[in-house]
């Protein structure tokens, strides 16, 4: 099954459309590759020619379901992935140059400035539990009507009309892209259910292959077994679509790298609970058997 991504990563590096991207970086780019991964029995695409950090993607994921968009949260559990982008809008904003570190720092200490410094704007947590939503009140006035529970609704949805073609979680919001610190890369996720299987098309309109992807691999296999076993379901498929899809160019020695190993194995998720609802879920929960990863691969991540 891992072939899959080592294919992709090739096809990329070798045929790739090369450009200068939003970060300046430069990717080599495709548009559009699919994905397809079997998901029965637990298993899960955890990539094995590298080693992943499933528990940190895990964590993500658990942090996107409680709505919050505040990187607080990830930064108490030692969560690194979203730091970059409110530092970079602390340092252009306010023209202190801080390291890094030590606005992270910071950002655990201090509540406060992590209330004004630390958030990432509507982005998916928001949008995937509470869509925000008008209603007129006269003379062409809207006030806030309550929000849309996404997640909340694909479980019920799930539940009482299985057959539905309208099992969809969306991330992109189009009037309030603008206010997200990062538009969503993964934003579509469309369920499925046929022979008692429930399937996942996740669509991720831009993709960096190196760091994102495996993430983002795992994080739609873990939604859908979660979901699964709250509606009573086998997990059947994750179906990834790529639209722009790429590589950076600083991210040459991973792939060189990793285009070097052979992957090891089908690594399986054992969920050890079932939680009451698909908001009640902890990284305790979450079991990883059969991953034997090889060596880490450290890479920059482009802001
Ligand atoms: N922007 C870019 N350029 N790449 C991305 O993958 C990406 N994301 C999120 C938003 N913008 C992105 C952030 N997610 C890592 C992994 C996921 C991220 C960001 C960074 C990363 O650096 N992973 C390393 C180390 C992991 C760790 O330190 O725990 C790795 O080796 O996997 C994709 O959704």
């Amino acid at each position: 099954w891992e072939w899959q991504y080592l294919d992709l990563m090739r096809r990329i590096w070798e045929e790739g459309d090369e450009r200068v991207d939003r970060t300046g970086i430069g990717t080599r780019s495709i548009f559009g590759p699919q994905l397809r991964f079997d998901l029965s029995g637990g298993k899960v695409p955890l990539i094995t020619t590298k080693r992943v950090y499933w528990k940190t993607a895990a964590r993500e994921m658990l942090w996107f379901l409680t709505g919050e968009t505040n990187i607080r949260p990830l930064v108490l559990q030692g969560v690194k992935i979203w730091n970059e982008w409110p530092h970079a809008r602390y340092v252009r904003e306010t023209g202190d140059a801080i390291a890094l570190d030590d606005f992270v720092a910071r950002i655990a200490q201090d509540e406060s400035f992590a209330a004004q410094w630390g958030d990432l704007g509507p982005v998916y947590g928001k949008q995937w539990v509470d869509w925000p939503t008008y209603e007129p009140v006269g003379d062409g006035f809207y006030r806030q009507g309550p929000g849309i529970n996404q997640i909340a609704q694909v479980v019920e949805s799930l539940i009482g009309n299985p057959g539905s073609r309208r099992h969809i979680i969306e991330g992109w919001n189009v009037s309030e892209v603008d206010s997200m610190a990062l538009p969503p890369c993964h934003k579509t996720y469309q369920f499925h259910v046929a022979n008692g299987r429930l399937s996942c098309a996740l669509y991720q309109r831009s993709c960096d292959v190196a760091l994102g992807l495996p993430f983002n691999l795992w994080g739609g296999a873990m939604l859908t077994h979660m979901l699964a076993q709250q509606v009573g379901l086998e997990a059947g498929e994750l179906v990834w679509i790529g639209g722009d899809t790429h590589l950076y160019l600083n991210h040459a020695h991973l792939v060189t790298e990793q285009l070097s190993r052979t992957p090891r194995g089908q690594p399986v998720l054992t969920l050890l609970r079932k939680p009451d609802s698909i908001f009640d879920y902890r990284l305790e929960d979450f079991s990883v058997s059969g991953y034997e990863p090889q060596a880490p691969i450290a890479a920059p991540v482009a802001v």
